[in-house]
């Protein structure tokens, strides 16, 4: 599936679009809006950026699809800045700090502040599409976090605060040694959150299965499979899931364990 949509003149609907972009607050954006950029470092990629400061988030999300033998090759982030990488679909080579690791569909790594990603395309040939995310971290003395890679088949779903129809996966130790933590937040079909959440925390989501009615700043949307939210700090937020069968799920990432100055 390309996500870019060359329009060959107009047609009824195609000058329309669910995206909704209120910055500092939260944004919408869909996937039949979205324009390749060029970002150095990235071979044999159709790239997009999707939350950034431009919106007011404090991290910058990314949709990768990785093409041939593509990839990053001269390292990403490092430098006081964190780094974690999601295979929606495909197979990628990962590596920091010399080590390889090789990521399929689910899987993950969590790259600290102090090292690079680098990453290559091992689909045979076949693009593989990654969720891509990027925060200057906030460090915290005595502590420094370390590499996580894993597959989110091997994480436990937990009840969302008791709720057993809304389920989570941390991606990320519960250690104050991160500043953030990247969940999966899976709402079985008719499952909603249990109130509108109003919280200094920043989110960048990205929906990876089902449909559902979202509640952003008071003004319901629907929202799909591959569509972006981001949640900015306060903004009132929640969501029920719609359809029948298949769970209305997103990643998203998190700010914690840090005071706000
Ligand atoms: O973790 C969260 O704050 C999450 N429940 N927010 C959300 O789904 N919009
Ligand atoms: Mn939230």
């Amino acid at each position: 599936m390309s996500y870019l949509n060359h329009n060959q003149g107009y047609r009824e609907g195609l000058l329309e679009t669910r995206s909704v972009i209120k910055k500092d607050n939260y944004a919408l954006i869909t996937p039949d809006g979205l324009v390749n950029n060029v970002v150095p470092g990235f071979e044999d990629c159709d790239i997009t950026i999707l939350g950034s400061p431009r919106l007011g988030a404090r991290f910058v999300d990314y949709l990768v699809t990785v093409k041939n033998q593509g990839g990053n090759k001269t390292g990403f982030a490092g430098d006081g800045v964190q780094s974690f990488v999601y295979v929606e679909y495909g197979k990628i080579n990962a590596f920091v700090d010399e080590k390889k690791y090789e990521l399929t569909e689910g899987g993950y790594l969590y790259v600290p502040p102090h090292l690079q990603l680098t990453f290559e395309n091992s689909n045979n040939g076949e693009d593989s599409r990654l969720f891509l995310y990027k925060k200057r971290y906030q460090p915290l003395e005595g502590h420094t976090p370390e590499i996580v890679a894993g597959n989110v088949d091997e994480i436990k779903q937990e009840a969302y605060e008791g709720m057993k129809e809304v389920l989570i996966q941390d991606l990320l130790p519960k250690d104050i040694a991160y500043d953030m933590n990247i969940h999966i937040l899976s709402f079985k079909p008719g499952a909603s959150h249990g109130y509108i959440e109003t919280h200094v925390q920043e989110h960048g989501a990205y929906v990876l299965s089902g449909r559902g009615m979202y509640n952003l700043d008071n003004e319901w949307m629907p929202v799909d499979k591959g569509d972006y939210i981001f949640m900015g700090a306060y903004a009132p937020q929640a969501t029920y899931a719609i359809g029948l069968d298949e769970p209305f799920a997103y990643i998203y990432s998190k700010d914690a364990n840090r005071d706000i100055n």
